[in-house]
């Protein structure tokens, strides 16, 4: 199985999506997804200047040979746009594989090890009334889990609110649920932390009582606070009994953790930013972190990510794979093969995306009471129509950044 072709194809139904597209001597087409959310374009011109040109030839078959030869040989190593990349050729990779044993991937990833995935969704809202509204249409979709993101008293855009249109002055759209906007320029949101501090408890605290003490309930602090404060958060959340609390302190500091993890016992779950397996050394040897929230499109796809999840196995570490819209059909596909397949599988993230997402990619995933299942068609079980895809080219879109009162950047 010989690779003939490969091309990167940028399509923006409902939002921008990059996607690889191997070909193989024997006809068969294998899909990888390449999307860095509002960075789009600097994967697409590493695929394509500086991938592409190394794949045709090669053998289809030799995935971790080829996952090792665009690691190691491209010397500059890790970095979001290079594992992207690397996870887009990856993930084609196995699609063919899987493909041409006429097995869906789950079984060449050691078969199904449950009946479904478990995932939770999106609730939010700006006051406690909209997110009850919001909890209650996930409940009746068949969500058995949902995150809740809430509005702050005195603050105009907060992350994860659904009802919030756009930040004041700001020309751009929010599209298919995300917080990215479709504009020249990232909008401008505010931000303030004592703020927040004081008022996620009283929410969390309406919300169980509403919604009684089973329903997994899940929170994201979105990499916004010191070490302090997410221990003065996880604290003051435990009687309510989070299923995770998500990136409480900014990625780069791993350290962070051990103070967090010294004063609470509110799971904790870090890592959609992350793209290696170093990345999660220190905080899975020294079990800082519960839930591993790495992607398979953004951490160098199943091959690397297995990698990942079979080392925080050792620690009873689970998945919680990253799963928002800006993660492709193709990777969410990746995302449940890998999940039905391991051991240690927590929960997966679902966003569904726009409708107009599903006329280019044809999916064969299903939701079912609130369980995913990847299908059993051969390979990823997606494919791609490229005359849909032509009709939606690129638009520029950005994710927003946050400033302070006083007007300092802080983190998004
Ligand atoms: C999540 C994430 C997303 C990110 C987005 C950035 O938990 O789903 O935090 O909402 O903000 O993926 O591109
Ligand atoms: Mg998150």
């Amino acid at each position: 199985m010989i690779i003939k072709s490969a091309d990167v194809v940028v399509t923006s139904p409902d939002r921008n999506f990059v996607t690889l597209r191997v070909v193989t001597d024997d006809g068969l087409t294998g899909l990888g997804d390449a999307t860095l959310n509002g960075r789009e374009l600097a994967v697409v011109a590493y695929l394509r200047d500086h991938v592409v040109p190394l794949l045709i030839g090669r053998d289809a078959h030799a995935v971790e040979d080829t996952w090792q030869f665009l690691y190691r040989g491209a010397y500059w190593r890790r970095g979001p746009v290079t594992m992207a990349a690397i996870a887009a050729v990856d993930v084609a990779l196995w699609d063919l594989k899987a493909q041409a044993a006429g097995m869906p991937l789950y079984q060449l990833l050691g078969g199904a090890s449950r009946t479904g995935l478990l995932a939770y969704g999106h609730a939010s809202g700006r006051d406690i009334p909209e997110i009850f509204e919001s909890v209650r249409r996930h409940l009746s979709e068949g969500f058995r889990a949902v995150r809740i993101q809430a509005g702050v008293p005195g603050l105009t855009a907060i992350y994860g609110i659904a009802a919030n249109t756009t930040s004041p002055g700001n020309a751009g759209k929010r599209y298919d649920h995300e917080p990215a906007q479709r504009a020249a320029l990232p909008a401008e949101e505010d931000w303030d932390t004592p703020s927040y501090l004081r008022h996620i408890p009283t929410v969390f605290e309406a919300v169980r009582a509403e919604f009684g003490p089973d329903l997994p309930l899940l929170h994201d602090a979105h990499h916004r606070l010191t070490p302090i404060q997410a221990a003065r958060l996880g604290k003051a959340l435990e009687p309510y009994d989070l299923f995770w609390l998500e990136d409480c302190t900014p990625a780069e500091n791993p350290e962070a953790l051990r103070l967090v993890r010294h004063h609470t016992t509110t799971p904790l779950a870090i890592g959609e930013v992350f793209n290696t397996v170093w990345d999660y050394q220190l905080i899975v040897r020294e079990q800082l972190i519960d839930y591993v929230r790495s992607a398979v499109t953004h951490t160098g796809g199943i091959t690397h990510l297995k990698r990942v999840l079979e080392f925080a196995a050792q620690y009873q570490i689970k998945s919680g794979m990253h799963g928002p819209t800006d993660i492709s059909p193709v990777g969410m596909a990746a995302a449940l093969h890998l999940g039905l397949a391991i051991h240690n599988f927590g929960i997966q993230e679902y966003m569904r995306h726009g409708p107009l997402t599903d006329t280019v990619f044809r999916q064969s995933f299903t939701f079912t009471d609130g369980l995913l299942h990847p299908g059993d068609r051969p390979g990823l079980g997606v494919t791609l129509d490229m005359e849909a895809a032509a009709r939606f080219p690129y638009q520029a879109a950005y994710l927003p950044f946050n400033r302070l009162r006083d007007g300092t950047v802080h983190d998004w």
